[in-house]
């Protein structure tokens, strides 16, 4: 019930408030005293690292007030929330995001004008908030802005690692990593909460409790502090402000003074160190899984820090624990936070005292799952020893889950000994595993896939048997988004000028419906003048960023054709360079007269490896190889360019997205689920050279089949050629086997490198079919270059392709999850 206000509440709303001092003398005056009160300088001693630090303090300050006011409110009205939880969050940077978000931009920019400074290079100081590995972490950034946005009451839930995605160094062509210290420089960004710490077990052992059923007390005497930051969400054009709770491993009072004062110093700090690890490094493994004991130990202590906050939270409503799934849904972002579902049931079972059914019965309504992936190599599973020793109350928890499951199954379909083995948690494996998305699978009452082919995907392979036994209706899509916020409005401000300009005013960016309205303007001569300018403008402002990475010169009239995504095999950037090898093949063919009448190409790379994934490290080193030959060659000069840009980032793809003639999407069919940089790019009026995989094939459902260049082999064809594949060697077609004769010749350096490259092809089974799709993709890259000499065609394609993208935004991702699985409502904060 409302409580009456206190004096205490009249004065927490006088500051609390939603109007934010938009007049130069305030900011300039907030700005001031973080320079001197936070950061110790004087406005004589002020360089750019400290105009950034002041600026976003004083932001901060702003957001914090309309944080408290968001969550006050929420609180106050009871509001459902969802609790998206995700082991990545890739921000990247806040401070620009924050300026528009709140409308602040130019008042800032004078403001530091005045001063002496560019916001572009003030915006330059700030470092990337890296902790996720690629598109599954950004969509989890993407998707607190989109809940922020729309008025959702809701929150993220993720880890604070120390060290966030490795820095990339090219040296010599090969990746090497660096560590990301982001956390040198204070980070305005985040808001440490001592008071929000849970304690969280390991190891142990288990006292059953006398006269329950299902109660046990886990005696350990491993237990390490969680500590929340929090990170405020800005919402675009709104008061409301989301927010990203981060846990951190606390090390303080883990100190042993007894061991310093008898001499034994490492030994004093071993227990800090042993509990700081837990959340220091970020794994680097994108679409992988190494079943590393410290990764089973940080996912654990991830979700038992959020559940004990979510139910912590939820106590405090005064509301019975049944009543849990009608407050709370909690959103798990593919299986790393799957153990969030029996530490629930832990909590519910013995710290609160509920019976089986009822805890199952709350668990199982309040948690839903989204799967990622399907490739084999991403399934989580812990091998049930390690589990055991690591986590014995939830190792035992499941196997309960699992038989109450498997009683269920054997009396829908008796007898039937193979499906009980197939669709056990359990894997009966030497030594036995956990299949972390079956345990996903039971205990949500929802899964969805992240595109419409990966969700019927799922339904056939990996969760085939889940469909039979609990029906088709738990089995859901939800496809992929991104925000409008960062991915056009922020990177591209020349084409959202443009869009703004068409629509009439700024609505757009909070409800792209309204893009819709560029379909008008498709033959209005000046309009296609100056939507190719913005995008020439965008390529300048990409070659100046690869000058300024590489040292490579390119030109902004060639055609830029883009591949930055992580370096996969399944991602095929070993095709994409292999024709680029055949192309410069062709081209030293030539006469210089032919060669001249050529479409110039900059062929632009960018991604990191997983460190330990010897394969994709080797395909950079080709890129490179090549890219060295290539440039280098007087007699191609601008007609061919190859650029690696090293340290993919959010920010890196701020510069590149908007830049991009064609960018490239050409997995084998069936594997990459979904793709988010694929509508990035055709937000920004690329066109997409790709295959029929992923939302790609939305993409082209949408803007239509003349807006995009598909090609290769279809997803229900792949089983039958890696069949073939794996009992005859690829006859390479022609073009295929000019790029590996060149190879091999030595024209890139030492050969003998890049054979295993090379054997992956003819002699491992191709199992990702480059021998079957090369010529069918060399035919798409000669449509491509037909097309774009066509420029007035070509801008057709691009104003027409912008105009319908609308389904691409992550704010219609967002509503769709509300309405159909967390049945929550946007609720604008009130005053
Ligand atoms: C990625 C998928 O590979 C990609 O296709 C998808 O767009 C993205 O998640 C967001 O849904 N790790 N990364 C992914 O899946 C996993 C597992």
């Amino acid at each position: 019930q409302a409580k009456t206000p206190t004096r205490e509440d009249t004065e927490f709303r006088a500051y609390s408030h939603s109007e934010i001092a938009r007049d130069a003398a305030t900011i300039k005056n907030s700005v001031v005293m973080h320079l001197t009160a936070t950061f110790l300088r004087t406005p004589a001693s002020i360089d750019s690292t400290h105009a950034y630090l002041a600026s976003a303090f004083s932001v901060r300050d702003r957001l914090l007030q309309r944080w408290n006011l968001t969550n006050e409110f929420h609180d106050r009205i009871g509001a459902k929330r969802v609790y998206y939880m995700s082991l990545e969050f890739l921000v990247g940077r806040t401070f620009d995001n924050a300026l528009l978000a709140l409308q602040l931009r130019d008042e800032y920019a004078g403001v530091l004008g005045d001063v002496g400074f560019r916001l572009e290079d003030v915006i330059d100081e700030e470092r990337d908030a890296a902790l996720g590995n690629g598109g599954l972490g950004r969509l989890a950034a993407c998707y607190v802005d989109s809940l922020a946005c729309m008025n959702y009451p809701g929150w993220g839930y993720g880890l604070r690692y120390r060290y966030g995605m490795f820095q990339q160094q090219i040296i010599n062509g090969y990746q090497v990593e660096a560590p990301d210290c982001w956390l040198d420089t204070p980070n305005p960004w985040e808001f440490p909460r001592p008071d929000v710490t849970y304690p969280v077990k390991f190891y142990g052992r288990l006292e059953h409790v006398p006269g329950s059923a299902h109660r046990y007390r886990w005696v350990s005497d491993v237990v390490y502090d969680a500590m929340a930051f929090d990170m405020p969400v800005p919402g675009y054009g709104t008061t409301n402000v989301g927010n990203i709770r981060l846990w951190s491993c606390k090390t303080n009072g883990l100190f042993d003074l007894n061991k310093f004062n008898a001499g034994d110093y490492a030994g004093a700090t071993g227990g800090q160190v042993a509990a700081q690890i837990l959340t220091d490094v970020l794994y680097p493994n994108d679409n992988t899984n190494e079943g590393k004991e410290l990764r089973l130990r940080q996912e654990y202590l991830f979700c038992s820090a959020t559940l004990q906050d979510i139910v912590a939270r939820f106590k405090r409503t005064g509301r019975p624990l049944s009543e849990l799934p009608d407050m709370a849904a909690i959103q798990l972002n593919d299986t790393h936070p799957t153990l969030g579902i029996p530490e629930l049931m832990r909590i519910l079972l013995d710290d609160e005292g509920l019976e089986w059914d009822e805890a199952w019965d709350i668990t199982t309504r309040t948690f839903a799952f989204t799967n990622h992936t399907v490739l084999p190599e991403a399934m989580e599973k812990w091998p049930v020893p390690m589990m055991d020793r690591i986590l014995p109350r939830h190792m035992g928890i499941i196997y309960d889950i699992n038989l109450f499951f498997l009683q269920r199954v054997e009396k829908q379909f008796p007898d039937d000994r193979g499906l009980l083995r197939d669709i056990s948690i359990i894997e009966e494996s030497s030594p036995q595993q956990v299949r972390m998305a079956f345990l996903a699978c039971v205990g949500s009452h929802r899964v969805n896939g992240v595109a419409a082919i990966h969700s019927d995907i799922i339904k056939q392979s990996i969760f085939k048997d889940f469909v039979r036994v609990m029906g088709e209706d738990k089995f859901v899509n939800k496809t992929n988004g991104v925000a409008p916020r960062r991915w056009m409005n922020e990177c591209n401000p020349a084409m959202s000028e443009l869009i703004t300009e068409v629509v009439g005013d700024r609505s757009w960016i909070n409800d792209l419906s309204k893009v819709r309205a560029l379909e008008a303007r498709v033959d209005d001569e000046a309009f296609r003048r100056r939507w190719w300018a913005a995008k020439q403008a965008n390529k300048r402002r990409l070659a100046d960023y690869i000058l300024a990475t590489t040292g490579i010169r390119v030109s902004p009239d060639a055609l830029f054709d883009v591949q930055a995504k992580r370096i996969h095999e399944y991602k095929r950037q070993l095709m994409n360079i292999l024709s680029v090898i055949y192309r410069y093949h062709r081209l030293k063919e030539m006469a210089p007269a032919e060669r001249a009448r050529e479409l110039p190409r900059v062929v632009v790379f960018a991604g990191k490896a997983a460190a330990g994934y010897w394969v994709a490290k080797q395909v950079i080193k080709l890129i490179n190889a090549v890219a060295e030959v290539v440039n280098a060659d007087d007699e191609i000069g601008d007609v061919l360019k190859v650029v690696f840009v090293p340290d993919y980032s959010v920010t890196a793809a701020e510069h590149i997205v908007p830049a991009s003639d064609i960018s490239q999407h050409i997995s084998t069919a069936g594997t990459e689920a979904s793709g988010t940089s694929n509508m990035k790019f055709v937000l920004n009026g690329g066109i997409i050279l790709g295959t029929v995989d992923g939302a790609n094939i939305e993409i082209g459902e949408e803007v239509g089949e003349e807006q995009i260049f598909f090609f290769g082999c279809l997803a229900h064809e792949v089983a039958d050629f890696r069949h073939y594949l794996r009992f005859h060697q690829p006859k390479p077609d022609p073009a295929l086997q000019t790029a590996f004769d060149m190879i091999q010749r030595g024209t890139f350096g030492d050969a003998h490198i890049f054979q295993p490259l090379i054997d992956s092809i003819l002699r491992g089974g191709d199992v990702y079919l480059l021998s079957v799709d090369f010529p069918s993709y060399i035919e798409a890259h000669k449509a491509v270059e037909e097309a774009y000499r066509h420029r007035d065609d070509w801008v057709t394609k691009s104003i027409l392709s912008v105009a319908r993208m609308a389904k691409f935004s992550s704010d219609r991702a967002i509503q769709e999850y509300a309405e159909e699985i967390w049945n929550i409502e946007p609720v604008p904060v009130v005053e």
